[in-house]
């Protein structure tokens, strides 16, 4: 079948809409129609060519929500009709990951993924014969694509896609940090680097758990009122303090107990960690640094008891904890629909890129 698709030919080079090949599904794979897909920080990134991983040409987006179209052989999880999420972080329930308990991240098919492949090894779009390649296993910058049953959460039918499509990274990113990856607790006090897309769901969930103090920090002082209006209690715009560690271990009587970078920036990634109560403040990098880029502290900030942890997809296991965090949004219990600041064609992606550049989007979400 054809379908259209925004298509990155190359690093730095804006994204072409173009009417590409998708063969079906094989065995194991699933056809989606998409209907919505948020812009995540993670696809300019990999726009940008700083991603080690990033591979040309391909078709971007990974945050998107859409219907089941048709199934291949031995997928017995799902049925055309429906609705779904895809995910980058699949969920096998099978692989040593996945029984170890230990960890969201399943590695059933990483290899393949990170090679811009299905798990067969091959593409399932093409244009004139040439293929293209997959993108984090999801792809959702085109109305149809095909995606693995293990890589699709399968969600209540009455939730409006262009809403809960940021479930897809976002939305469960931020929240799954403070509940799955820190387990934070009533009471603690809260630091949260960057206040964008990420940033705004960590303080949201925060919040959920009843946090004291929480913290943001971010150089684009237009954020602090929708980060108050999810909860943040203190806003510190680093260019208009001396020294921001210092401010924090301050305001909160000698650290954060937790701290959480969601920015993808390694000095503030540092910064995180050391504002970190000494003996037990833990910080949680969530944002992506570009190739190459390194951290580093003084290995004495973790000899006297700091912690520092990552997260991906917010420790979230995609199956199992996307549908619960739909019914959440559903209920009333979190809010997205005040983070969408901008609803999009196909035609105007690139404009999606630029507001998140200059800083005046939080989410930008394409509608097909
Ligand atoms: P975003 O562009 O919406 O937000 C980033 C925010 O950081 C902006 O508000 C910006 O003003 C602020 N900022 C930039 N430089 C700063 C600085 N030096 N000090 C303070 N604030 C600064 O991006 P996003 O979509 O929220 O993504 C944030 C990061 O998280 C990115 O690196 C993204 O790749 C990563 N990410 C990681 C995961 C994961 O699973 N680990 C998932 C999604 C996104
Ligand atoms: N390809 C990059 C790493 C990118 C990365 O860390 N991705 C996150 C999700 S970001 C979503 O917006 C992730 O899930 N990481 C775990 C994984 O297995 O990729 C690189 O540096 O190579
Ligand atoms: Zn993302």
């Amino acid at each position: 079948m054809k379908t259209k698709a925004a298509v990155a030919w190359q690093a730095g080079a804006p994204l072409t809409i173009e009417e590409v090949d998708l063969e079906g599904p094989r065995t194991g794979e699933v056809l989606v129609e998409v209907k919505a897909s948020g812009i995540c920080h993670t696809d300019w990134y990999t726009l940008s060519g700083a991603d080690p991983e990033g591979l040309f040409p391909a078709i971007l987006g990974h945050e998107g929500a859409g219907v089941v179209l048709e199934v291949g052989d031995g997928v017995g999880s799902l049925k055309p009709g429906d609705h779904v999420i895809p995910l980058y972080t699949p969920e096998c329930r099978q692989c040593k990951f996945c029984l170890s308990r230990k960890t969201n991240l399943c590695q059933a098919i990483r290899a393949t993924q990170g090679r811009g492949v299905m798990p067969d090894g091959t593409s399932r779009f093409s244009i004139d014969g040439r293929p293209l390649f997959h993108y984090m296993g999801t792809s959702t910058f085109a109305n149809y694509t095909v995606v693995p049953e293990i890589a699709l959460a399968k969600i209540r039918d009455d939730a409006p896609f262009d809403t809960v499509c940021y479930i897809g990274c976002g939305v469960t990113t931020g929240i799954g940090a403070v509940l799955f990856t820190a387990k934070v607790e009533a009471g603690a006090n809260v630091v949260v680097f960057g206040l964008g897309g990420i940033g705004l769901n960590v303080i949201q969930g925060a919040r959920m758990v009843g946090a004291d103090r929480i913290i943001g920090i971010d150089i684009n002082p237009r954020r602090e009122a929708l980060a108050r209006q999810f909860g943040m209690t203190d806003f510190i715009d680093p260019n208009k303090v001396d020294n921001v560690v210092d401010t924090i271990v301050q305001l909160t009587d000698g650290g954060a107990d937790y701290s959480f970078e969601c920015i993808g920036n390694v000095s503030t990634m540092r910064q995180a960690l050391e504002c970190c109560h000494k003996g037990w403040g833990q910080s949680i990098v969530i944002g992506v640094a570009g190739a190459g880029e390194e951290i580093s502290t003084r290995p004495f900030q973790l000899v006297t008891g700091r912690v520092w942890k990552g997260t991906a997809f917010g420790g979230a296991r995609g199956r199992t904890d996307v549908p619960k965090i739909v019914d959440w949004y559903m209920d009333g219990k979190i809010h997205i629909d005040e983070l969408i600041t901008h609803r999009l064609t196909l035609a105007q992606i690139n404009d999606g890129f630029d507001l998140m550049e200059r800083g005046e989007s939080i989410r930008s979400v394409v509608l097909f």
